[in-house]
């Protein structure tokens, strides 16, 4: 049968099963946009700008584990997704982003909104195209999907010239891919295997390192078995934080720059690192010549890219985390390591490192216990980026699995609002915080009117201490206190919530803060808060760059109250 390009783009999306597609339209997309109406099983959102499109194909993605879908138009249109997708990239986040382009005739001519869109997304995409005639659409979808969610999950962009829309060309979707040079290792090589498994059974001090290639493989009951038979504490990345129940009492929760002090001391003497699904970010280890000193390191991941890169590694498995982790527990022996997990729970009693300030202001790390403690930790939380994603990592407790949405390899302010719209349309049944900060809000704040519009009935939490919070502790720590460029003003946000028509509550003493959640949470639709916080507080523990895991800085020591860690239910 004979279909245009736009009829085909939309065909073979609904073959994918895509059921969402967020974007903005203009010239060289129209032809497209024009066919969306004779599809209706695809609902488009229309964002306010690309980058909120991108971002919550990105959240949709991590927390359907589908595909996430945006559109865009050529030239300003494209480069506004650019961010998104380098975001996408870093996490190794399933999106597939169409661009429309100018018509064939016109490219390389500095056309009007011609940009070489593959050209600057080639560092940045898992792979992209340029689609050349329309009798290749169909195909170019399949396996744009297919490169997409498979292996090392990642963005790919398809860039559909305007006149290919308009081509007629017979539609056959192909029902598999062929693709020689692609071909990921999903079963772990069995002599490896075989060796790691040696060392786990031999190991006095083991810890595991848990990171988002858990979650993506949906490795979460494999990942505790191993962790329960072998008795082997298990620490998370910030991307890894829900792929084990942070109440179970193996769960020494996360590691790294903003890691808890006595997870980093346990890495300092641990004598063997099984790291699964994660790759050793900067953020994570700190110093990597300081990292892991006594350990032999088994590390997990199917991307043999990752092996070595950072960190020397012992014994690598390139493979499917929960295959390989299927194959490795037949061979694993019961252990108890007492004396081991005694010495983590000792540190953990001497360095709790979720203490706060005993203040009569307005403590952002209260405010997220208060959601945690009024949701019972049910809700999808998704950050923003700087001290508040860091206190969201800390200050709530992650037992629902993939409950934690934040940007980790880009740190892209941001985010956050565009990427809880995205969670919230692919999970309409859970409740989702986006917990942000002030700066980053208002990069992308115009998605208020995108939630407003389409009522995705998203909890906004603004942590608003009127600085660029983060950097601002970077320069109170090592600039002198100089606060270049840092101190912000914002607008009234419950006046912009309102504008958009969002409810809105500001929130400045800490008896408001469980009512005003309260609220929050009764309310239908879309509501934000916004929580005027202590506008100098730090995140404490905190590792100085160039230090190593070990060498991490307490919060002060007077006046602190100690939250008690949570029973196990
Ligand atoms: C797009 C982007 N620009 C700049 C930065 C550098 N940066 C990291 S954290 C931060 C401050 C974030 O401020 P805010 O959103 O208010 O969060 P806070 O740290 O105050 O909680 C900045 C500027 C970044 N991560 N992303
Ligand atoms: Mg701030």
């Amino acid at each position: 049968m004979k279909m245009t390009g736009a009829q085909i783009i939309c065909e073979s999306l609904v073959r994918e099963g895509v059921e969402v597609i967020f974007g903005i339209t203009g010239g060289a997309i129209l032809p497209l946009y024009d066919a969306l109406p004779q599809y209706p099983q695809l609902r488009h959102i229309l964002v306010r700008h690309e980058q909120g499109a991108a971002h919550a194909a990105d959240g949709y993605a991590r927390a359907t584990e589908k595909v996430g879908v945006c559109m865009a138009t050529s030239g300003p249109g494209a480069t506004n997704l650019v961010t998104g997708i380098a975001n996408a990239h870093l996490d190794s986040v399933p999106i597939v982003a169409i661009t429309g382009q100018v018509a064939r005739p016109f490219i390389g001519k500095d056309a009007f909104q011609e940009i070489d869109i593959t050209g600057i997304t080639l560092p940045i995409t898992k792979h992209n195209y340029l689609v050349r005639d329309a009798g290749s659409l169909a195909k170019i979808i399949k396996e744009g999907f297919y490169l997409a969610r498979t292996g090392r999950p990642g963005p790919v962009l398809i860039d559909v010239p305007r006149d290919i829309q308009i081509d007629q060309a017979e539609f056959h979707y192909p029902s598999k891919v062929d693709l020689p040079g692609y071909k990921p290792t999903l079963q772990g090589h069995p002599e490896q295997i075989k060796k790691a498994a040696k060392l786990i059974n031999e190991a006095q001090r083991p810890v595991i390192i848990a990171g988002r290639g858990v979650i993506i493989s949906g490795a979460y009951d494999e990942l505790k078995q191993l962790a329960e038979t072998a008795q082997i504490p298990v620490i998370t990345t910030l991307l890894g934080i829900s792929c084990f129940p942070e109440s179970h009492i193996l769960s020494y929760r996360m590691l790294g720059m903003h890691g808890m002090a006595y997870t980093n001391m346990a890495i300092d003497a641990a004598d063997v690192i099984i790291a699964i699904g994660m790759r050793f970010d900067d953020r994570a280890t700190a110093n990597v010549s300081g990292f892991a000193p006594h350990a032999h390191i088994i590390h997990i991941d199917i991307d043999p890219a990752e092996i070595g890169k950072n960190v020397r590694v012992d014994i690598p498995i390139v493979g499917d985390v929960k295959t390989v982790l299927d194959a490795l527990k037949k061979l694993i022996t019961s252990s108890e390591h007492i004396d081991w997990i005694q010495q983590l729970d000792d540190w953990r009693k001497e360095h709790p490192s979720t203490e706060i300030r005993n203040s009569e202001g307005l403590l952002p790390q209260l405010v997220i216990r208060k959601i945690h403690e009024v949701t019972q930790g049910e809700a999808i939380i998704v950050t923003g980026v700087g001290q508040n994603q860091m206190w969201a990592a800390q200050h709530f407790w992650y037992n629902k699995p993939n409950s934690l949405i934040s940007s980790g390899g880009l740190g892209t302010m941001g985010f956050g609002l565009p990427a809880a719209m995205g969670v919230k349309v692919g999970c309409p049944d859970d409740t989702v915080w986006c917990i942000d900060g002030d700066g980053s809000f208002q990069m992308t704040i115009q998605e208020l009117g995108t939630i407003a519009q389409e009522n995705v009935a998203v909890k906004i939490a603004i942590l608003n201490n009127g600085y660029l919070g983060m950097v601002r502790q970077w320069q109170e720590f090592f600039f002198g206190k100089r606060y270049v460029a840092t101190p912000l003003s914002g607008p009234d946000f419950v006046k912009i919530a309102e504008a958009y028509g969002l409810p809105g509550l500001k929130v400045k003493h800490r008896q408001e803060v469980v009512p005003a959640i309260e609220q929050a949470m009764e309310y239908q639709g879309p509501f934000l808060i916004d929580f005027v916080i202590e506008p100098e507080e730090n995140v404490y523990p905190m590792v100085p760059p160039g230090a190593a895991l070990a060498e991490v800085l307490e919060a002060p020591k007077e006046e602190v109250i100690t939250w008690q860690r949570q029973s196990t239910p």
